[in-house]
Order: structure tokens, then sequence, then C-alpha cells
């Protein structure tokens, strides 16, 4: 693996390759006619006729001459940025905490580009205050940020280091006085040393552990925090950290070890469920919201001809391949109480035997699905009737990331599949883009594909807000250029700039378009001058 390549696993990108479709950059169904004096939508690319398909598409067109009046985000819509603690924080050997499987991977030689590590990161633990009253001027009203498991709890079980504890009071105390409500996640990926040296993921005793350390932040922080998430992305820990080798801690399982480890870490999650239900005062316990973050695996269709809309849903809950890149393998247990059948059968006599119970714990009721939304693959229906993907065109739209190609229509047709088939209310806990951005001449930080990448994705959303979909908040990935794991500062996903030398933040330009958005609920991206129409090329 070519030291470009480290962050997704081969077999991710290798799938992504092979299945998008050109043609499908535009915000679908926002071909909106302007009406005099009625604020104008954007004309966003419209969607393209896919070589081969038999009728246009119906949807579109149908509501093309309906003129957008009001933005379709609820006054509630929870706006929001996002960190997690590995990424920013620093401090890694300061003030009593243990170290995490990440601090170990990042030293060993060839983990990460160029030799990064997360010692220093953004100095968010020194620079809290900064970054708090950053978030205060862009006026976002959620940040997502998460616990460091060591700094809490150095050896991932037993004694408190109350240095750790004081740490997120202050952040928590600094976000209230900013009037900024947390979103909580307990484990975004950084698993404490100690624990892996006891079997980890492998180990049953895991679901303990973590419980423990849920129950624990509930009792430390539950005053203030009232929205959870449990843990960040199973797939890319699990799958890139146990299965791929190419994330901390870099093990290489088979195929039934990992699917212990995965199954584990769905036990865990739903002990951590239990835990913090059973560690919320009595009062708080309508308040509090508990939501399973995954790095979801989504499709759109090539039309909106009703066989390629079937052939989209099938692909997105489908388990086709042996690797951690679905969806149901993740979700099916957690919310459903059972595995999906295709993917039992896939893996056969490698599936791991376990206590019927194991899946009730599981399944615990949970508040809202998270869905960490960057893109999606395209599918249509074959001429066999089969679902069948179509292929990226050469030069189709990417971000600074190779496995990231540029597809709004991945944020309405996402949570539209998701909600038809778990019906829960859903939360975009991340959506970004990376780019190679630089301080320009005028010592501003320009970048104009960031802004039109979540205008074009928060257009889709917008769609399904219209249609009714529950989605209950957006999560812009990230506040602060970080630490993006294996690629290690290489990648660049903030809103603001950070120059890692001096650590000076800068507010890149797409800050301030989020900052409009936000406070006009949205409708600045329905009020705001023509987006040109982007017609896909073949490079
Ligand atoms: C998610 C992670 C984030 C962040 C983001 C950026 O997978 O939850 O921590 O890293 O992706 O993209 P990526 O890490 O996939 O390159």
């Amino acid at each position: 693996m070519s030291k470009d390549e480290p962050r997704k696993s081969l077999s991710r990108r290798a799938m992504l390759k092979g299945s998008l479709a050109g043609g499908v950059l535009g915000a679908s169904g926002l071909a909106i006619a302007a009406t005099p004096g009625a604020p104008v939508a954007p004309a966003a690319a419209p969607h393209p006729p896919v070589p081969g398909a038999p009728h246009p598409p119906v949807a579109p067109a149908q509501m093309a001459h309906k003129p957008l009046a009001v933005s379709p985000f609820p006054k509630d819509f929870a706006w929001g940025v996002a960190t997690a603690a590995y990424q920013v924080e620093g401090a890694a050997a300061e003030d009593g905490r243990g170290p995490s499987v990440w601090d170990v991977f990042s030293k060993k030689p060839g983990a990460v580009y160029e030799g990064h590590t997360g010692d220093v990161a953004c100095d968010h633990y020194h620079r809290y205050k900064e970054d708090v009253a950053l978030m205060k001027a862009l006026g976002t009203k959620w940040y997502r940020f998460s616990v460091s498991w060591t700094r809490v709890l150095p050896d991932g079980t037993g004694a408190v280091n109350q240095k750790g504890v004081d740490f997120y009071n202050r952040l928590l105390d600094e976000l209230g006085k900013a009037g900024i409500h947390p979103m909580c996640t307990l484990f975004h990926w950084d698993f404490p040393e100690a624990l892996y040296k006891r079997g980890g993921w492998l180990n049953r005793d895991v679901a303990d552990w973590f419980a423990d350390y849920a129950a624990l932040v509930a009792d430390k922080l539950g005053d203030r925090v009232k929205s959870w998430v449990t843990q960040n992305e199973p797939q890319c820990y699990i799958g890139l950290g146990l299965r791929d080798g190419a994330h901390a801690p870099g093990d290489k399982l088979k195929d039934p070890q990992y699917l212990i480890a995965a199954h584990n870490s769905m036990r865990a999650h739903g002990k951590a469920v239990q835990a913090l239900r059973a560690h919320t005062k009595p009062d708080a316990k309508s308040e509090v919201k508990i939501g399973y973050v995954l790095s979801t695996q989504l499709t759109q269709p090539a039309s909106e001809m009703p066989g390629d809309v079937e052939a989209a849903r099938q692909a997105v809950f489908a388990v086709r391949d042996r690797n951690q890149w679905n969806n149901s393998w993740w979700m099916d247990p957690v919310l459903l109480g059972q595995y999906p059948e295709d993917g039992v059968k896939l893996y056969g006599k490698d599936m791991p035997s376990f206590p019927a119970a194991d899946l009730v714990e599981m399944k615990q009721p949970i508040d809202f699905i998270g869905m960490n939304i960057y893109k999606a693959e395209t599918w249509r229906q074959g001429k066999d009737g089969k679902p069948e993907s179509v292929p990226v065109p050469p030069g189709y739209p990417r971000s600074g990331v190779d496995w990231q190609p540029i597809t709004p229509g991945c944020m309405y047709w996402g949570p539209r599949y998701f909600h038809e088939k778990y019906k829960l209310p859903m939360s975009i806990t991340e959506n970004g883009l990376s780019t190679r951005d630089q301080i320009f001449l005028d010592g501003k930080v320009h970048d104009p594909q960031r802004t039109d990448f979540m205008h074009r994705y928060l257009l889709e959303l917008g769609r399904g807000l219209r249609e009714g979909l529950p989605i209950t908040g957006y999560f812009a990935w990230s506040i602060l250029d970080n630490f993006e794991w294996a690629e290690g500062y290489k990648q660049r996903f903030g809103l603001v700039y950070v120059d890692y030398q001096t650590q000076k933040r800068i507010p890149k330009e797409s800050f301030d378009w989020y900052k409009k958005v936000m406070a006009s609920n949205g409708a600045s991206m329905y009020g705001g001058k023509l987006l040109p129409p982007t017609q896909v090329t073949d490079g």
C-alpha cells in the first residue's frame, strides 16, 4: 500500500472504484423555476440521463415548477460541527493520560503518513477556549466531541484520572457559557492500549469494560451532556484496525476472529446504552438521546425510475463481500436483534457461535441513528432485472481523499433508505470534504470546493426534510483541520485552517458560508445566487 493509500482499506476503495456512476453530481429535484419576488433555489446540476436508462426520470420533473418559499430545515434543527479526541486534543502524555492503540500505532514506522502522530495535533487540550470561541463566532448550536477513554481511565478500567475528567468539565463549562449544546461520543477509535493487551475486542469482557467506562462518563458529565453516541464507525476501528491492519492497532485477523471482535463491539454498544440510561438522573431521562454512529456505505439510484430506486435499495442493505464495508452487518443486530441472512450465509462456518442472549444485549432501544455521510455508489436495475453498479467515469469529481467522489445524492437517498428499514430519527453526525487548502497571498484560506460540496449535500438533505424524513441534525466534519488517522496531517477537512507549526487558526471561506447557513436556518442556501450548472465530463 503506498503512502497515499493508508486510510481506507483496498476493499472499500476497490468497491468504490468499480461502482460510481457519472452524471450524479447535481442536487436532485431542485431545478426550481424562478418566480418573481420569490427566493430562488439554486439551479444545481440536473440529473443527466444515464446511458441506457429506458425513460427519463419522473420525480425531478414533477417538482421542477414548485418555487421554494422557505427553508425545509425545522426550527430546532441541530446545526453543528464535530471532532474526535485523538484527532484534535494532543497532550498525549499529559496530566496522567494513558496510551491508546493510536499512540502506539502512530509511532510504528510506515503506519501513518510521514510518521505523523496525534501527540500534539491541534493542541485543543490547551486551546479549547479559543476553539470554543471560534465555534461561538461560527454560530454553531451543537458540538460533537469524543472523550478520550484513557484520559479518564488511563488503563481502560480501574483508577479514574481526575485531571482527565477535569478537562472535559472545563470544556463543557466553556461550551455552556457559549450556549453550545454538547453531543458526546464515548468512543472514537482511541482504544486503551492496556485493554488491547488483555485481548481487546476479542475478549468478551470488553462489553463490561466499555459499559463501566460509559457509566463513569455519564456520572461525571451527564449533568451537562444529554446527547450521547456510544461508538463511532465500528467498520473502521474493527475493520480497518483489526482486519485490514491499516488503522490502529494494525492487526490482520482472519474472518472468524474478526467476526468475534465485531460481535463484541456490538455487545459493548448495547451494554453502554444500558449503562448510560441507568446512570441518567430520573428527571433527565426524557431529555437523554442515545445514538450509534456508522460509517454509512450508501447507494443512490442511477435514475429515479422505480427499478433503479429498488436496485439501489437492495444494494445498500446487501452484505455482498467478506469485508466490513456494508451497513446491515453493523445495524441489524443492534436495531433488529439479528444478523442479516445474506451475511450469515456468506460467512458460513466462520460465523462465531454465541449465546442467543447476546442479540438481546445488543438490541437496546436507541433514539437516533448517527449517519456519517461522505459518498455513495450508484446502482441501477440491470437488463436481467438484478441490481448492477454503475461505474464512475474517468475524471469524475473527487475530494482530496481517494475514496471520496462528490455524490450529493447520498444525503437524500441514504437517510431515505435507512428510515424505510429502521424507522428511527437520524442525525448526520459527520459530513465534510478534504481539500488541499493553503494560505493564499491575501492571507486568507479560499476553499470554494468545500462550500460547493456542503451546499450540494445540504440541498439534498433539505429534499429529505421536505419529504418528511426525521433528520434531526447535521454536523460538519470538522471544525478544525486535524490528525486524519493514517493520512496524518495531509488531509484537511476543517472549516478552520490549522497551521501546525504555530497552532494559528484561520477560519476558511467555508466558515463564513456555513455561518450564514446556520444563522438563516438553511434559508441562505435557497435565496443565494444560482449555482452554475455543472456537468460531469470525461476528464
Ligand atoms: C470518519 C471519521 C472521522 C474522520 C472522517 C474523515 O470516518 O469518523 O474521525 O476521520 O471520517 O474521513 P476519513 O477518516 O474517513 O478519511
